[in-house]
């Protein structure tokens, strides 16, 4: 009776199963409202609602799986109540797959260095009129909400990690506080996901006592229509919030800041021993392809970053060897494909010497680029999966790491 009542009235916001592993590693299918994803997984970055130059049928061709929008730009422009009235981002941008947004404060702090945070929230001048303006964790899930993402994020107090002192354990615990108001604000957990984020600096004391603050939190996941919060079985409640074990997603923020790769690396290895086997691990802001393969044989799941498409629009052509400078003189007569190995649309069929010449002089050049970086993004990923799931982890990173690094250094 009960396993009957839960399958009707529960909603499945996200599942996840991890298909095969490879000491730490994993590979898994992450079940969301939108798409069914394989993991590892790299998630392009589209500020506006739009990566930069390709069609939301482009991405679907490339085989990006999920693509991350920002809160804060989609506030200021449409605005999140357009977007709302419009039926939300995926009908407004015409993207079928599944979604993320980021809860707006790490790009308030990255791009506006007039940013202050306090305890309400981060304040910042208003790009459009300069006026004062408060993001509150409120207001993020709000807005979140309105824009209707798989994923959304808690916001969260972020800190560069090169700096030292008690700003970051301000930070950390100012981040877990903030983490209650948004579990509060938070409307729709049926159809959306609430990552915690993992904050603390490079600090092992203060990550640890981050990790195990969200682990008890249980952000929702598994959840319940409202009709049937209070099911009484003998007198006691059988389905409501406190009854279910909800499924708990972890990111872990504040790193790719600029700090040495050791520390990184360190604070990974630390975070994903301590987070639940049984959830998915997002590392923030990580998109180099070195970066990418030792988190994953960290056991982390989840990747974004501009990196591929910033760096395509200015020309730079990811490959396995590195990357391929297209602006370089060399490639002005060059009649090979950027990659030879690669099975692309713009591989099989342009030169380099034609992107040579459209580089920085046409959007011809970076939308081909993008295309190709975001094309090898997602055939990394899809190996990286494979190769786990076949029991050759091993043998992809050591090929992956004798092409990039030829000479051994
Ligand atoms: N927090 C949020 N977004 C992020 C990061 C973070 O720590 C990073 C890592 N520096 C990238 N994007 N909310
Ligand atoms: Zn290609």
């Amino acid at each position: 009776f009960t396993h009957r009542l839960w399958k009707q009235n529960f909603v499945m916001a996200l599942s996840f199963e991890v298909l095969g592993r490879f000491n730490r590693a994993r590979a898994a299918q992450l079940t969301l409202p939108h798409f069914v994803c394989q993991t590892p997984l790299f998630m392009p970055v589209g500020t506006q609602g739009t990566i930069k130059g390709l069609t939301t049928n482009q991405l679907e061709e490339i085989g990006c799986q999920i693509i991350l929008g920002n809160t804060y730009h989609l506030a200021l422009r449409p605005t999140s109540e357009l977007i709302d009235e419009l039926g939300g981002l995926h009908k407004f941008m015409n993207w079928p797959r599944a979604l993320l947004t980021d809860s707006g404060g790490f790009q308030m702090v990255s791009l506006l260095h007039l940013a202050d945070i306090t305890e309400k929230g981060v304040t910042f001048q208003s790009p459009v009129d300069g006026k004062p303006m408060l993001l509150t964790p409120e207001e993020s899930i709000q807005i979140q909400n309105r824009i209707g993402a798989d994923i959304i994020m808690a916001l969260d107090d972020v800190v560069k990690t090169t700096i030292t002192g008690p700003r970051i354990e301000e930070a950390m615990y100012r981040t877990l506080r903030w983490i209650d108001r948004c579990i509060a604000a938070h409307k729709r957990p049926h159809e959306q996901n609430l990552f915690g984020i993992v904050q603390g600096g490079l600090d092992p004391v203060l990550r640890d006592i981050c990790v195990r603050g969200l682990v008890d939190r249980n952000l929702p996941g598994y959840v319940y229509f409202p009709s049937m919060n209070s099911v009484h079985v003998q007198g006691q409640n059988v389905i409501g919030l406190n009854s279910i074990q909800p499924f708990r997603i972890y990111a872990i923020g504040g790193l790719a800041g600029g700090e040495d790769k050791d520390s990184f690396w360190r604070v990974v290895a630390q975070c994903t021993a301590a987070l639940p086997e049984d959830k998915p691990r997002y590392v923030m802001g990580v998109g180099y392809p070195l970066d990418i393969v030792v988190c994953s044989a960290l056991g982390a799941d989840m990747y974004d970053c501009v990196y591929p498409t910033r760096t395509a629009r200015f020309g730079t052509a990811l490959v396995p060897e590195g990357v391929l400078k297209l602006k370089h003189k060399a490639m002005a007569d060059d009649t090979r494909p950027i990659d030879p190995t690669c099975a692309c649309m713009v591989c099989k069929n342009y030169t380099r010497a034609y992107i040579h010449c459209l580089v920085t002089k046409d959007a011809m050049g970076s939308q081909l680029l993008s295309y190709h970086n975001l094309y090898y993004m997602m055939q990394f990923s899809r190996n990286l999966h494979s190769s786990i799931i076949e029991g050759r982890f091993p043998e992809f990173v050591c090929d992956f790491l004798q092409k990039m690094f030829p000479k051994g250094d």
